[in-house]
């Protein structure tokens, strides 16, 4: 494997509108995380994924773009931007934007040109079909529900594509110019100074064509996007020549958002030569999923989750790395869904980040994770913004829910739980606003927030802290970074275990998932690096480990 400048780095993602809000408008922006830059540096993080702060109507938080070079004003300005670049580079930081170009904003220029012409220019950069008898070109159903297509304003026979939501009309990847334009846009920002980006949605931009029907999964007549994803080919002559134009030159760092990849696409994708530097391990957070929507999933059991892990680091070893998450902002926050309940307190939380950091790939921290912040309870659908969840609310009412199991049931998968605001300290509104927060707190801010944690010994934040530090000690680092992966006790059940052996050191990471103490046979312990309780017991070759105990050691 070469190595490469964002190797040794560690990521951390920002929901802007739910970090700081710096101007009391209730809405998180971008004066306000220069302001947090020094939180996030004495944190340890390197890279900053900053979520989509473009011109935006908001239909989808932002992912929905008006205009890619533009700034929303809810977010602040092009100015702003350029001083966090800056402030970023004085501490060593890099800044990575979100990449979304699967889809535009139907407010975006072009979408607005293809309406008034959809047989021109821009009405080739989407995908807009003339439909005759009313039948519809294919029946796929689109992420947030419904049919995939929809009427173009203002012509009774003319029907747009949008895989997401109806304001998130499709690129039509197909078309060479607008590729060309895409690029220009990544080269403008690259140029900026930027590091790279997350590049959202990236496996829809290859659609099956000529469009056709697959067997309908559910009554609406409709079949899930996936079948269309699997069977569609040559996605990566499109990723090829990004790369070429636009990444390589400027050594760009780029994390693919890929969901269902098949293992022996792997090296294409972060190979040496891969389409990206890195994509997100998915296999957790889909773990458990059901095709029927989110109140038919199932959460992960501590066996399940590890599994997952060890068949990512298998499947990534000798070539590439993964991006390794617990939570992002379209998940529920990962102590609420990978813990076991009676877990999901300080010591839980430390033991799920000692097992996810230590892996192979580069680590991703979501706003919020390292603070220990937790799902939300949601007592009605009035308290959820999210298109996503409303959609997966009616979905359960359709299958029979009452209102009350179906927010039981879609609240824990809510995209709400982890783009409430950051809870930065215990007074008026978590201090992340002094107006009004766009979105309702966490009850909890009063126990767990920032505030109460940076600086204290015991703190999840500190633990953070130093398992960013243990990667980068230099006598570790070489071993944590590029060490491989050999599981162990691996049919223990609730227990999970992993050396990571390099040429010099090996590291042994074990942790426990039951309530009930584990003892495990494990030979020269030669020093306990991390542990989230303040003992541990080791006795002739014997390590007991306590109910939700985690460590670090070198072997
Ligand atoms: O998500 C893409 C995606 O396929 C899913 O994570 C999807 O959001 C989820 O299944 C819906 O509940 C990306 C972004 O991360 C997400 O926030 C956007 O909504 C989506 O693309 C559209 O841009
Ligand atoms: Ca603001």
């Amino acid at each position: 494997m070469k190595k490469q400048w964002w190797h040794d780095k560690v990521a951390y993602q920002i929901y802007p509108k739910s970090f700081y809000d710096s101007n009391g408008d209730g809405i998180g922006d971008v004066p306000g995380i220069i302001e947090k830059l020094d939180y996030l540096k004495n944190l340890g993080v390197d890279i900053i994924w900053i979520s989509p702060i473009y011109v935006s109507p908001c239909a989808d938080q932002g992912y929905d773009v008006a205009d890619y070079c533009g700034i929303d004003p809810q977010f602040g300005t092009m100015e702003d931007v350029e001083r966090l670049i800056a402030e970023a580079k004085k501490r060593e930081m890099y800044i990575v934007m979100d990449l979304v170009v699967n889809h535009c904003s139907d407010e975006h220029e072009w979408f607005q040109k293809a309406i008034a012409d959809p047989d021109g220019e821009y009405g080739s950069y989407f995908y807009i079909e003339t439909v005759k008898d009313g039948k519809l070109p294919c029946n796929w159903r689109s992420y947030f529900g419904g049919p995939v297509w929809d009427k173009l304003p203002g012509h009774e026979d003319k029907y747009y594509l949008h895989v997401f939501h109806k304001k998130q009309p499709d690129l039509n990847w197909e078309n060479p110019k607008l590729r060309q334009k895409v690029y220009e846009m990544i080269r403008w920002w690259l140029e900026k100074g930027i590091a790279g980006f997350r590049i959202d949605a990236i496996i829809n931009i290859k659609k099956v064509l000529p469009w056709k029907d697959y067997p309908a999964d559910r009554e609406d007549g409709l079949c899930n996007i996936d079948c269309m994803l699997k069977e569609a080919k040559g996605i990566g002559e499109f990723f090829a020549e990004m790369r070429d134009q636009v990444f390589l030159p400027y050594q760009a760092f780029t994390v693919g958002e890929v969901f269902n990849e098949k293992e022996e696409e792997i090296p294409d994708f972060i190979g040496d030569n891969g389409y990206f530097s890195s994509m997100f391990d998915f296999k957790e957070t889909c773990a458990g999923k059901s095709i029927k929507g989110w109140y038919d999933c199932n959460v992960p059991s501590p066996d399940e989750y590890k599994e997952c892990c060890f068949s990512s680091q298998r499947q990534s070893e000798n070539i590439g790395f993964f991006s390794n998450i617990i939570e992002n902002h379209d998940e529920p926050r990962g102590v609420s869904h990978y813990l076991p309940e009676n877990a999901c307190n300080d010591r839980g939380k430390k033991l799920l980040a000692a097992m996810y950091f230590m892996l192979r790939g580069l680590p991703f921290i979501y706003q919020g994770q390292e603070i220990g912040m937790t799902n939300k309870q949601f007592h009605s659908i009035e308290e959820i913004d999210d298109v996503s969840s409303k959609d997966e609310y009616q979905v359960a009412l359709n299958a029979g829910l009452t209102p009350e199991e179906a927010i039981q049931a879609v609240g824990h998968y809510s995209r709400d739980n982890a783009r409430t605001p950051f809870q930065w300290n215990d007074g008026k509104n978590a201090g992340f606003t002094v107006g009004t927060p766009w979105l309702g707190l966490n009850e909890n801010y009063k126990e767990i927030n920032a505030a109460a944690q940076v600086g204290q010994e015991d703190s999840v934040f500190t633990f953070y802290q130093k398992l960013i530090a243990l990667r980068r000690n230099p006598e570790y680092k070489e071993t944590i970074i590029y060490g491989t992966t050999e599981p162990i006790f691996e049919d223990i059940p609730n227990v999970m275990g992993y050396f990571r052996k390099g040429s010099e050191k090996s590291l042994l990471i074990l942790g426990n998932f039951n309530v009930e103490k584990q003892t495990l046979p494990v030979q020269n312990i030669k020093k306990v690096l991390l542990n989230n309780l303040p003992e541990l017991e080791y006795n002739d070759n014997q390590l007991t480990l306590d109910s939700y105990q985690a460590v670090i050691l070198e072997v």
